[in-house]
């Protein structure tokens, strides 16, 4: 008979035959800034996060540094939105005064910006819109004109959430065409049109005013077309690529995984986070025990970091649990 419990004896042969961890530096810790000054806004549907102007961004950033989260991924609300999206470039917008005033503040967190036009456009669609069509070819250099506004504020990573055809390529063109050869690029590669974004556009106002994401994000249907995906931003100069949703999606992330020997980044979206702080707010779960399970099964699917809501709590419980 083969004795498997062995090796489950005590807890010390367990940390020993460990085979996946979660650790702070594994974690990406989404920020919304917004417009105007002097206002920390929570996010009903999403209770702990919340909105903030720049100039009360200090107190998360000294939390997100004493917890010792080394990454922040930015989300821009702005005061106002138009047809083009205009805000996503702004140099003085939120996103990009941000970028100034946390790199002023801690020098060392490296800061991701997201690139989209969803947050910044009246209609709320991640490219420009013309007859009800999302216009693929004529967003590649409004996104690349944002990333490029980022780079230029001091954001370490720029991370294109469109799902536009061809925006990694644009995108890095147009960086080391303004001299940022050393600014990565983080694909939202295999992005599924999931019902899980709900909080995040409560979040950052950004719903689609008409119809859906479904002619640019992928059919949840579609695991090996997540693949398609993957390779063409590799193949485009992806420095990173990102699986969201994850938890309903650790399939997509393992298989991305598997042939994908870039970082690979699992985003544990709005959706899911807010199941889990509903569920612990009505004490039907252990959120430390479950939270930090959902973690470890993102790492266990092969993900070298993620992006998660939960990441300020989980950094804390990790260094509890030393
Ligand atoms: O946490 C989340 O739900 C993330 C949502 C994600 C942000 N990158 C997108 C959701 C959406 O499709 O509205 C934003 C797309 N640019």
């Amino acid at each position: 008979m083969e004795r498997l419990r062995r090796l489950r004896r005590t807890a010390a042969i367990r940390d020993l035959v460990r085979e996946n961890h979660v650790r702070a530096d594994d974690l990406i810790y989404p920020l919304f800034v917004a417009a105007g000054n002097d206002s920390v806004t929570p996010v009903e549907s999403m209770p702990g996060v919340s909105q903030y102007t720049v100039d009360r961004l200090s107190e998360v950033i000294d939390r997100v540094v004493s917890a010792g989260v080394k990454a922040v991924l930015l989300f821009g609300i702005p005061d106002h939105k138009d047809e083009q999206g205009s805000g996503a470039w702004d140099e003085e917008g939120p996103v990009c005064r941000a970028i100034r005033a946390i790199k002023a503040r801690a020098p060392g967190l490296v800061v991701i910006a997201d690139v989209c036009l969803c947050e910044y456009t009246s209609h709320g669609h991640c490219g420009l819109v013309h007859d009800g069509s999302i216009l693929n070819d004529a967003t590649l250099p409004l996104l690349a004109k944002s990333a490029v506004a980022y780079a230029r504020a001091g954001a370490d990573i720029v991370a294109p959430s469109d799902m536009m055809d061809g925006r990694v390529a644009a995108i890095r063109a147009a960086l080391d065409a303004s001299g940022f050869v050393d600014v990565a690029v983080m694909s939202y590669s295999a992005k599924f049109a999931s019902a899980y974004y709900g909080p995040f556009r409560d979040a950052a106002g950004s719903a689609p005013q008409f119809g859906d994401r479904r002619t640019y994000q992928m059919d949840p249907a579609n695991g090996r077309e997540a693949l398609r995906e993957v390779a063409a931003d590799v193949a485009e100069g992806a420095d990173f690529i990102i699986a969201k949703p994850a938890l309903a999606y650790l399939d997509v992330l393992a298989r991305t995984c598997d042939v994908c020997d870039l970082p690979v980044v699992a985003y544990n979206v709005s959706g899911e986070y807010a199941m889990v702080k509903a569920a612990a707010a009505n004490g039907w779960i252990d959120e430390r025990r479950v939270v930090l399970e959902n973690l470890l099964a993102m790492k266990r699917a092969g993900a070298r970091m993620i992006i998660t809501y939960h990441a300020l709590d989980a950094a804390e419980w990790i260094h509890e649990e030393r």
